[in-house]
């Protein structure tokens, strides 16, 4: 058996060792063949029948699997400060439902009623040093179920957070800071919907901070403004560029950015059940927004307004916090890697909702592997080509590289031996990518094909060794 790097991420976790050598091997056989289909990531009908029988066990579940992935993320946390991205994403299995059946209590509707499927809201760990995924510090996957009532009929208003879905965001945000050591500080990271006053009134201390895109135009204690109008009002800090990249509701371009900021104090939301929260919490509020003179004709201007319990004593602090929830792609990314552009775990064909819980785990840890390749693309920093690859693997590659390097001196890797970016170089090769980064870098579809075909080049290869080494020993 190859050595791989996943050895050994679930023992002691699950409650016996073939369970955590099974599960172990389906995350290495999902990178290899980039698929979470049964049929497509097991070779034979025997590992078909161990894949079924891991996914199928009932005597243990995905949170448990998920133990596995955090010890991990704990295990790789090497900075004193690390950014935490929260969101949640809808697994839709619509389309297998004939197959699963509404019986099934691990699956719901979704956000479309008549839709059947799951939800999932992972913490992805980023150490912003280097950019790089860390791990999930926190995952929670949930269903809803086809006889609840509708949230109006729920009384959503005035129920207890607890009971809402929204306390995935606490939760999450709890489960980080119990995860990680005292000594670690994090900044966790959540879009719009993370705008919620329990939030701010229950997690940050000394070292945990939130970040947090602002949604609604709260009210501010003892002020007669709201945040918004307040925001607007205050003077400019500075302005600054910012590179706009063209998507169906932008125009490309250089956005021409006003900063300003205020310290605030958010008031307790007035018509909610107020229990012992605070009458308000203090925060600081950002607003970066794009000047008129930027702005292209028929289009909004770029406006983030952020909430933060970081203090900003110059605008270099605010320029940072706007860099840091910038960072926030990187879980839409994520999402990107699991579903449409990568393993795409809404075609797996099992026929329980457990199981496709379980599997999700296990693709969500998989998928940080494609992501650190891509990412690694764009670091400076050298990071070791075996955080990813076992020994032979790179012994295979610096064997291989010749084939993927071009008569040419541009057509050479131009990443240092045995790091991380010169392996994923010549992965993206193996995709089909140009090699030339001035005609884009790879995407993920390419890194994922590339390490299918790099992870059977790299089988055969070893085979080949083995036969030499073994008609060696028969000449003799
Ligand atoms: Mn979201």
């Amino acid at each position: 058996m190859n050595d791989n790097q996943f050895n050994g991420f679930f023992e002691s976790i699950l409650p016996d060792p073939r369970s955590e050598k099974r599960a172990e091997k389906i995350m290495v056989d999902l990178l290899n063949f980039g698929s979470v289909v049964v049929n497509k990531f097991c070779k034979t009908h025997t590992e078909k029948i161990g894949a079924y029988r891991m996914l199928g066990n009932n005597n243990y579940d995905h949170d448990d699997l998920a133990k596995g992935v955090y010890r991990s993320c704990k295990a790789n946390v090497h900075n004193v400060h690390l950014l935490g991205i929260q969101d949640t994403t809808e697994l839709n299995f619509t389309y297998h439902m004939g197959r699963i059946g509404k019986e099934d209590a691990d699956i719901g509707p979704v956000t479309n009623n008549d839709n059947a499927g799951f939800f999932c809201h992972p913490m992805l760990v980023i150490d912003p040093s280097h950019q790089l995924p860390v791990g999930f510090s926190s995952i929670n996957v949930w269903n809803r179920s086809w006889d609840k009532l509708s949230r109006h009929e729920r009384d959503y208003h005035n129920q207890d957070i607890k009971e809402k879905e929204s306390y995935r965001w606490i939760r999450s945000a709890l489960e980080t800071k119990e995860l990680l050591a005292e000594d670690i500080c994090i900044t966790i990271i959540g879009d719009r919907e993370s705008d919620i006053y329990d939030e701010f009134a229950e997690i940050p201390d000394g070292r945990t901070h939130l970040l947090i895109r602002s949604s609604i135009n709260r009210k501010l204690f003892g002020e007669k403004q709201n945040l918004f109008e307040k925001l607007s009002s205050s003077t400019q800090k500075a302005t600054y560029e910012i590179d706009i990249h063209s998507n169906p509701k932008r125009t490309k371009r250089k956005a021409k950015m006003s900063l300003k900021y205020e310290k605030v104090k958010i008031n307790h939301p007035i018509n909610r059940p107020k229990g012992n929260k605070p009458d308000y919490v203090e925060m600081w509020a950002i607003e970066a927004r794009e000047l008129p003179e930027s702005v292209p004709a028929k289009e909004d201007p770029v406006l983030w307004r952020l909430l933060t319990t970081h203090s900003i004593n110059c605008v270099e602090d605010a320029l940072q916090y706007i860099e840091w929830y910038s960072q926030r792609w990187l879980i839409e990314e994520l999402f990107r890697i699991i579903k449409s552009k990568g393993l795409c775990i809404e075609s797996a064909q099992l026929e329980a909702g457990e199981g496709l819980k379980k599997l999700c785990i296990l693709a969500l840890q998989v998928a940080l592997t494609i992501m650190t390749l891509k990412l690694s693309l764009h670091n400076t920093h050298k990071i070791k080509a075996s955080l990813i690859f076992s020994e032979e693997h790179i012994r295979f590659l610096e064997v291989y590289m010749e084939e993927l390097e071009g008569k040419t001196d541009k057509l050479k890797n131009p990443y240092e031996e045995g790091t991380v970016q010169w392996a994923s170089w010549a992965i993206a090769r193996l995709g089909g990518w140009s090699g030339y980064i001035s005609q884009g870098p790879p995407g993920y579809i390419t890194l994922k094909d590339g390490l299918v075909r790099f992870y059977d080049k790299s089988d055969s290869f070893q085979m080949a060794l083995r036969y030499l080494s073994k008609k060696d020993v028969y000449k003799d």
